[in-house]
């Protein structure tokens, strides 16, 4: 469904046998010799999510992209697993659009975990300018998400993203504000066995 010009939710787009792969994937991820971890942003102020970048890593002190995390223990970011990448061109073309994803955001949100309004422009002017989308993917738990319009001010929409739902936000829509307002404990599909949310959001630098 296009909620927007260039912003299209595919609700349960991801099979429970997907993400299962995709869950067991972010695990291990997330706790694997380069794991996620807490940042601290240019304030000062923690963020409310376990993160781990994948491909590059983005610096919540410098609001920038580099090879290794500077902010925290000099680590390499991990590369970005193949199957992800195919997945987000994937998901991208099922939106109508193409990606061809160079990193992955890996957010987890425990039961209180949320994301302040913000926009995704850290990523190149060449990218942004192209309209490459950002390919979102949903597990877990459901989260109420915050959809808002070019200016901080413009009027916002709730959407509630499930486990296995996709949302994808290019061309116009590219440089929209978003956020978490809130991760809806108890929402998963039991057949996944968790609490929490793991949210990741492909892009190309
Ligand atoms: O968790 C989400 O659905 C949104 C994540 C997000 O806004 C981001 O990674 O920039």
């Amino acid at each position: 469904m296009e909620i927007a010009s260039g912003a299209h939710v595919l609700a349960r787009y991801l099979n429970l046998t997907r993400q299962r792969a995709l869950l067991d994937a972010c695990r291990a991820l997330v706790d694997g010799a380069v794991p996620a971890y807490v940042p601290v942003v240019r304030g000062g102020g923690k963020m409310h999510v376990r993160m781990l970048c994948l491909g590059r890593h983005w610096n919540g002190r410098t609001y920038r992209y580099e090879p290794t995390r500077s902010d925290f223990d000099d680590l390499p970011a991990p590369p970005l697993p193949d199957a992800f990448r195919s997945l987000a061109a994937e998901i991208a073309a099922a939106a109508g659009m193409t990606l061809d994803a160079d990193l992955c955001i890996l957010n987890f949100y425990d039961t209180d975990g949320r994301m302040g309004l913000h926009q995704d422009k850290d990523e190149s002017p060449a990218s942004i300018e192209a309209g490459n989308p950002v390919v979102s993917v949903s597990i877990g738990d459901t989260a109420r998400f915050l959809f808002g319009g070019l200016k901080r001010r413009d009027p916002i929409e709730a959407i509630l993203l499930e486990s296995g739902d996709v949302f994808v936000f290019g061309g116009p829509a590219r440089l929209r504000y978003h956020g978490v307002s809130r991760i809806i404990q108890n929402t998963a599909p039991p057949e996944l066995d968790m609490n929490g949310r793991f949210n990741l959001t492909f892009r190309r630098y």
